[in-house]
């Protein structure tokens, strides 16, 4: 029997369908931190009347995309698009670059100089008596991150009355790296599909998503991506792709990003059918150039290669006895002529080496002064692999004839993926403001990098990307917060990680004050949390060795000796546990400056968050703490995991604070955090225990008091109210 229902009854059941979906619709995150929803009063009639209209006089489509934002902004925060207008009047919002006869009557050459090509400034001023804000820059990119930051400001609830803001990027060059391969799959993607690559749809759609895509990225100053995976097909070099790439180069323009490639060093043999790749080769050479010159032909802003090259399997020059600089220079003298530029990783893993934490710098520092000025050595942050703790890369600093770019991973490869709330900017603070002694004191890793202490033509700054198709972007709604936070750091490293969440979680969620402070104490505290319940004091790759994900202390990887017991990283043994890396063992802190070589390279000195990075000591070792080695491990390991339960307590408390549906979703995941917290802790400390059990003396067995006392402060904490 077919059932059949009165049209109203249909139009009724629709209805209420949508009234359901709808308003859980409209959170799905999908808009990440661009939601510009209806401020209240009085914020709204407060932004309403101090950007009633709008003089922007110029053309060009980067122009458009600042106007029609601010138009968007001002209808979804206010209600009202403002008018637009020729001349300045009493609540006006001016976008002008220098070279607009306005822009000179209302603010000096000399002022804007200090902006550089991307900067800007925001001022709160007068016009003839009539009180106006003014963004002013050289560029209409400047123009546009002066924009987006004027709508940030908004979104986060400040008062416009007095704007007195002047900005420059600390990098030239802010990348996005994608790992995405051509068949849409994503190396160490937790979001989805590639939201680049064997995506194929209606036209429409997909601009609405590169548009969504550039837009986010220039709301944070990220100028550039590449848009395939290090471990490159060649095929990229094809035709057929180089029409794909300007396509995609055509959606991102307009907000100032810039396409780039990864490219695979073999391709002159396997896509060009030339009998090798050798560097040396005229014909490769010649192949090379004539490469860049069809792909500027169709992408006349193209912004250069990224190389993955003799590393876990990819071809290099090394294959034909020449060198890194080699390889890197040929590609260079391609670019050369359309200033294209090449970044050339220092990732170079393979397994056979003494100890991994040293190949790069071995490799790359003799080759110092040797890479053409459009070459800049892209490092991981570093010197292994991602780690939820490293100490940074001994190169940052130790190569000052080369720019060296730093490498983070957005990512969660090894912190648990999107399911685990990790904020990374805490890491990348770590990194940027860690001093290498370089040149003295006060030679961090940012200035190393940003042309303060090595002044080069370029500077820049990479994040491996943790975007995909789904509709969140990321996976989790936290994990948007670390492409933010990347994007915020690489145009501003001076910027603190408190204060980047805050802003973050203000424009995503509310910006009610009790969830702000709440949620961005769970963010800082997040970092740190996971790196105690899954690798603590230094400990490192811990994680299955193909997955990286949860817990094998065990583990065996691909290319491991024989000789090297489980594990290659921890060392754990009767006597005790750690890698030294001590003058005694593999002496890798001989790559770093004086004094951090003789600070790290005795237990005495080394900070307790890199001590078994660096040192293999016995389980009765007598920690700071007053406790043992082995307590202070199970110390360390319970509180990682009572933290990520306490986590779980802090957000239940904030429930009816954001729409329930992201309240929910993130309220499962921090289950699933808290749960695999115990995991990690569970697995590591019996397998350690069970592995080094005769000889771990009985009453160092069961830290049971100290541990129990842990678990009281936990559940006294004042800010639980
Ligand atoms: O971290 C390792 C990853 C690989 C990655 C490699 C790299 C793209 O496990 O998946 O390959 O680093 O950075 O090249």
């Amino acid at each position: 029997m077919k059932v059949t229902f009165s049209p109203i009854i249909r139009k009724l059941a629709i209805a209420t369908l949508l009234a359901l979906t709808l308003p859980a619709l409209g959170e799905d995150g999908s808009r990440l931190w661009l939601r510009y929803d209806l401020m209240e009063e009085p914020l709204r009639s407060h932004y309403a009347e101090t950007i009633k209209s709008l003089v922007a006089p110029e053309q060009g489509e980067t122009m458009a995309a600042a106007i029609a934002e601010i138009d968007m902004a001002m209808e979804g925060l206010t209600g009202r698009k403002p008018e637009r207008t020729t001349l300045p009047v009493a609540g006006s919002l001016v976008i002008v670059t220098l070279k607009n006869p306005l822009a000179r009557q209302l603010v000096t050459k000399e002022e804007l100089a200090g902006c550089g090509n991307e900067g800007f400034l925001i001022r709160s001023l007068q016009y003839r008596g009539q009180p106006i804000i003014l963004i002013a820059a050289n560029t209409p990119a400047g123009a546009l991150y002066g924009t987006f930051r004027l709508i940030a400001l908004m979104q986060s609830g400040n008062p416009l009355g007095d704007l007195h803001l002047q900005k420059r990027p600390g990098y030239k060059f802010r990348l996005l790296n994608h790992w995405d391969n051509l068949d849409g799959t994503v190396e160490r993607g937790y979001a989805g599909r590639s939201i680049w690559w064997n995506h194929e749809g209606d036209e429409e759609r997909l601009r609405e998503l590169y548009t969504t895509y550039a837009r986010a990225n220039a709301s944070i100053g990220i100028n550039g991506a590449s848009i395939n995976n290090v471990n490159a097909s060649p095929q990229v070099l094809t035709p057929e792709y180089i029409d794909r790439f300007a396509r995609f180069a055509g959606y991102l323009r307009p907000y100032n990003m810039k396409i780039y490639m990864s490219v695979n060093f073999s391709s002159p043999k396997i896509i060009g059918g030339l009998a090798t790749s050798d560097p040396f080769d005229p014909k490769v050479r010649q192949w090379w150039k004539d490469k860049v010159k069809e792909i500027y032909t169709k992408i006349p802003d193209f912004g250069g290669f990224l190389v993955k090259a003799n590393s876990e399997g990819q071809p290099g020059p090394q294959d034909f006895g020449r060198t890194h600089a080699d390889g890197a220079n040929m590609l260079a003298e391609a670019l050369e002529p359309y200033n294209g530029i090449v970044m050339w990783r220092a990732f170079v893993y393979q397994p056979e080496g003494d100890d991994r934490a040293k190949q790069a710098y071995t490799e790359f520092k003799p080759l110092d002064g040797q890479f053409h000025p459009n070459v800049i050595v892209q490092v991981k942050n570093g010197p292994v692999d991602f780690q939820p703790r490293e100490p940074f890369s001994p190169l940052f600093g130790a190569m000052q004839k080369t720019p060296l770019m730093a490498e983070f991973q957005i990512t969660q490869e090894y912190l648990g993926f999107s399911s685990h709330l990790v904020y990374l900017a805490p890491l990348q603070k770590e990194v940027l403001d860690a001093d290498t002694y370089a040149r003295g004191p006060g030679s961090t890793v940012a200035k190393t990098t940003d042309g303060t202490l090595y002044p080069s033509r370029h500077t820049a700054i990479a994040g491996v990307a943790n975007i995909g198709r789904d509709t969140n972007w990321t996976g989790y709604h936290f994990a948007q917060a670390n492409w933010y936070a990347y994007g915020r750091l690489a145009w501003d490293p001076g910027l603190r990680a408190g204060d980047i969440a805050d802003e973050w979680l203000k424009m995503t969620f509310t910006r009610d004050e009790r969830f702000v402070r709440k949620a961005g104490n769970i963010m800082m505290r997040s970092r740190e949390a996971a790196v105690n319940y899954m690798t603590p004091l230094g400990l490192h790759h811990l994680m299955g060795w193909d997955h990286h994900y949860g817990p094998e202390p065990w583990t065996w990887f691909e290319g491991a000796r024989p000789d090297w017991l489980p594990s290659y990283y921890h060392k754990a043994d009767t006597a005790g546990i750690g890698f030294d890396r001590s003058p005694r063992g593999s002496n890798a802190v001989e790559q770093y400056f004086s004094p951090i070589r003789e600070q790290y390279g005795d237990p005495g000195s080394c900070p307790d968050e890199l001590l078994l990075w660096f040192h293999h000591l016995p389980w009765g070792y007598p920690m700071r703490s007053g406790r043992t080695l082995w307590n202070e491990l199970a110390y360390r390991y319970t509180d990682g995991m009572l933290e990520a339960r306490e986590f779980q307590k802090i957000w239940d408390m904030l429930e009816g604070a954001i729409d329930d549906k992201r309240f929910q979703e993130v309220k499962y995941k921090l289950k699933v955090q808290a749960r695999e917290a115990q995991w990690w802790r569970d697995a590591c400390l019996l397998y350690f225990q069970t592995f080094s059990r005769r000889h771990i003396p009985a009453e160092l067995e069961r830290p049971v008091h100290d541990l129990q006392e842990l678990q009281k402060q936990k559940f006294d904490l004042k800010h639980h109210n």
